[in-house]
């Protein structure tokens, strides 16, 4: 969930809702302690330094573990010294100064885009194993799928799956929004986490099969093979996906039709993928006009900076809105 954060007063309600989630997760009585710290420091450094910005509270889970995200990114003034902003004392808002840094201490994984004219965005993560980096080489994904203002079911939805040798990725958008909507986006949700295969030609129609009930989707499935260097592709309807890295962009087709009403014979096509590949898959709730060039350094953080900050700066405001973004760490 992502929670526009605008006044003093909602720092209560930032800590109240991480430390539920935090609960849910069993996360240990520490981890619980440390997360609701930290979402406080980040929901009062965004009041501080930028006056206001967004909280995304997300559960992640991989192998097994599971986690709690907190993404915090504002349109502020960015930080001039990182290295010195992360030294305990140090404040340029006249405060005790401890914030950053006790999130870092506090937290499993810590990570930091700030660049002036642009804004920050801080990531902090609270796993309940301890949380192993992922090996070199591992495709890491990560989404942001918030439902339109005034709703409380998403009509947006999306899935991963990792298979043997490849990764399968999902972005489905019921049609319109609200329960009708998330009706159609859960059922494909569902098809993704029982698949046998990861051919996503085949993925995708089984979706069909299993949206013919529903109001029907727009869907794409990507799936990644890293040791072959290939990425396949297939979807219906409109769902954005683009393979880009430094000074490239390569966007991927999809059929006209609506998957579970009427789908064309669905054509896989194939790209290459290499460890510089970043996978952006978006439903039409965000413009097509990013480009991830503006964000000096972006290329080296995580999957979660990268789809908060298109969402953040390119969300269209009046529909549900699902990025997701997958590279090789
Ligand atoms: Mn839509």
């Amino acid at each position: 969930m992502i929670i526009e954060v605008k006044e003093s007063s909602q720092t209560g309600e930032i800590r109240r809702r991480t430390a539920e989630l935090a609960e849910e997760l069993r996360l240990g009585e520490t981890r619980c302690g440390a997360a609701a710290l930290a979402a406080t420091e980040m929901a009062t450094n965004l009041l501080k330094h930028a006056g206001s910005g967004n909280m995304l509270l997300q559960r992640v889970g991989e192998n097994g573990s599971s986690g709690l995200r907190l993404i915090a990114v504002d349109k502020g003034p960015g930080i001039g010294d990182i290295t010195r902003a992360l030294q305990d004392g140090h404040s340029t808002a006249g405060s005790m100064g401890t914030g950053l840094g006790a999130i870092r201490r506090v937290s499993d994984i810590f990570e930091i885009y700030s660049v002036p004219g642009i804004g920050t965005l801080i990531r902090a993560e609270f796993w309940r194993a301890k949380h192993h980096a992922s090996a070199d080489g591992t495709v890491e994904v990560a989404g942001v799928s918030e439902p339109i203002q005034g709703e409380e079911e998403c009509g947006d939805g999306w899935g991963i799956r990792r298979f043997a040798d490849s990764l399968v990725l999902m972005v489905v958008d019921g049609l319109g929004h609200g329960v009708l909507a998330a009706e159609a986006a859960r059922e494909a949700e569902q098809v993704l986490a029982r698949a046998q295969v990861d051919s996503p030609q085949e993925i995708l129609q089984d979706i069909h099969a299993a949206l013919r009930k529903t109001r029907g989707a727009a869907a794409a499935v990507a799936r990644i093979q890293p040791a072959t260097g290939l990425l396949s592709f297939a979807g219906v309807g409109n769902i954005s996906a683009c393979i880009v890295s430094a000074g490239t962009s390569r966007s991927m087709a999809s059929h006209n039709g609506t998957v579970g009403l009427h789908m064309p014979r669905v054509q896989e096509f194939t790209y290459p993928w290499n460890a510089d590949s970043n996978l952006i898959m978006h439903s039409d709730g965000l413009g097509s006009r990013w480009d991830l060039e503006r964000y000096p350094g972006i290329w080296s953080k995580h999957p979660s900076l990268m789809a908060t900050i298109l969402h953040r700066d390119f969300s269209r405001g009046r529909d549900d809105v699902t990025v997701l973004a997958a590279k090789t760490v």
